[in-house]
């Protein structure tokens, strides 16, 4: 094989396929490009001119009620969905994040604060949270299959990387209460370094 036929296909294989939104194809709103991110009608899916990278298009709730669960949609704003203990709060980006690629800085964070006081906190990669108020962290590249990448511990916004799970890209992000578990969430967002331009 001559090498520039080799060098086109390793190129084409180091491609990350865009792995399109539900629904399909999203129209552009007449008001993408007026560099505000409407959250309303846009996203990063539909507007990545306005909406810089990849915060969550739908947002819901399950397992123990959970409060104000649209709240978790779009960028931060100051509007939260509370959470509780058997809490389920599944988040879905509009576009998908990727390990970052060194594979070991986080690539997503959670915006808001978890209001239990877990016994221990963790680090990035920890495991070692269940059971002690926090917020187990999972992703997914296909909303089926969920991989454990943390635990959510901190008063404060907390990153994240799916490189502790071994995962190439996330495109859905899952919360699940541990047992005395209490939190405000404002939003999820990928970190730059893990959101291709379109
Ligand atoms: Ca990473
Ligand atoms: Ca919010």
């Amino acid at each position: 094989m001559r090498w520039s036929a080799l060098f086109v296909l390793l190129m084409a294989a180091c491609q990350y396929t865009e792995v399109p939104p539900p629904g399909g194809p999203l129209p552009q709103p007449a008001n993408c490009g007026d560099g505000v991110c409407d959250t309303q009608s846009e996203d990063c899916f539909n507007c990545s001119k306005d909406c810089s990278c990849c915060s969550a298009v739908t947002s819901n709730g399950s397992g123990a009620p959970v409060q104000g669960e649209e709240n978790g949609v779009g960028e931060a704003d100051g509007k939260f969905v509370e959470l509780a203990e058997n809490s389920v709060l599944t988040l879905v980006l509009g576009r998908a994040i990727y390990n970052d690629l060194l594979g070991t800085a986080p690539d997503f964070k959670l915006i808001g604060s978890v209001e239990s006081q877990p016994t221990d906190p963790s680090g990035l990669c920890s495991t070692s949270s269940q059971g002690t108020q926090a917020f187990e962290v999972q992703a997914s590249d296909d909303g089926l299959s969920y991989r454990v990448v943390g635990f959510w511990t901190s008063a404060n916004d907390q990153e994240f990387d799916i490189g502790c799970a071994q995962m190439r890209s996330a495109r859905f992000i899952r919360l699940q209460g541990q047992p005395g578990a209490r939190a405000k969430l404002d939003a999820v967002l990928g970190l730059p370094s893990s959101c291709l331009s379109q």
